[in-house]
């Protein structure tokens, strides 16, 4: 067998070459569209569509992953539940669904992360990971929220007194899961945009799922809530490890900012 030939690339290339190409697109998402606080199962779905429609779209999430609540599946076994109309959603990404009865399917906790992932990105979502959002931006005249503090994950675990970088979007996301996070800072911080936050409430599957894609979407200008952030902020029931709700809130959000930017 003939020898591989590899190109040879020395160390300072490859630093000089990461270097120019992330901060080419921390430059371009500075001022975005569309911001997207975690990528998890409502989150990604929201990027997706805000992408499709040719909007800068850009998620920050935390973790050095995709899927948020995803991967841990139910009590970690590895697959969730999805109810129509859900399930022509995950068919929009080409996830695999499993029927277990009429209306009710079953789906792989590994290849619904991945592949929620994969589409977002191809649609031209940008997925920054070791990102943690920790405050919004605000304006008066009219009264909104403008976009967001970031800072890397590791910074804000060390401890150290770090000050943030700041990213304009016409609209941000809060797709942090059952801490509401960025509503949460936005409700503590900025007191005259009037958010109240009671709280979610335990279980209550059969109706939880129909609430929290009812009542996702706008909470002040600029500011949205999507998956369970909205049970949080309307004090609605959990539903546990069914996730059509999920995917259906993360798609209202985004026709929802698509309408509203569209208006603008
Ligand atoms: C950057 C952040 C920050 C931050 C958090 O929890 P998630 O999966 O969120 P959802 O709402 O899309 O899905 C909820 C679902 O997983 C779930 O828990 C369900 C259906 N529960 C029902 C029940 O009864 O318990 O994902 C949120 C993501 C995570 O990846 C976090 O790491 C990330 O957001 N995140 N990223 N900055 N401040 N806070
Ligand atoms: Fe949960």
């Amino acid at each position: 067998m003939d020898s591989i030939r590899i190109k040879q690339v020395d160390e300072v290339k490859i630093s000089r070459y990461i270097l120019k190409y992330t901060l080419e697109d921390w430059n371009n998402i500075v001022e975005s569209d569309a911001v997207i606080v975690g990528a998890g199962p409502s989150g990604m779905t929201a990027a997706y569509y805000l992408a499709k429609a040719g909007l800068k779209t850009v998620v920050f999430e935390r973790r050095l992953s995709f899927g948020g609540g995803i991967g841990g599946g139910a009590m970690q076994f590895h697959k969730l539940v999805i109810e129509t109309p859900a399930d022509e959603v995950l068919k929009e990404f080409g996830i695999s669904l499993t029927k277990a009865e009429e209306g009710v399917y079953i789906v792989d906790s590994a290849e619904f992360m991945a592949k929620l992932a994969s589409k977002a990105i191809d649609a031209g979502a940008k997925i920054i990971h070791g990102i943690s959002v920790d405050d919004v931006i605000f304006r008066e005249n009219p009264l909104r929220v403008a976009g967001v503090a970031v800072e890397w994950t590791g910074t804000q675990m060390s401890g150290l007194h770090v000050d943030p970088l700041f990213i304009s979007s016409k609209a941000v996301v809060d797709a942090t899961g059952h801490d509401a996070e960025v509503i949460s800072v936005a409700s503590r911080k900025v007191p005259e945009l009037q958010i109240s936050i009671p709280g979610e409430k335990s279980a209550y599957s059969s109706i939880a799922e129909e609430l929290v894609v009812e009542n996702s979407g706008k909470v002040v200008p600029g500011l949205y809530a999507a998956g369970m952030a909205v049970c949080e902020i309307k004090a609605l029931p959990r539903m546990g490890p069914i996730f059509g709700a999920m995917v259906l809130s993360g798609k209202k959000v985004a026709e929802d900012i698509i309408r509203d930017l569209s208006n603008t």
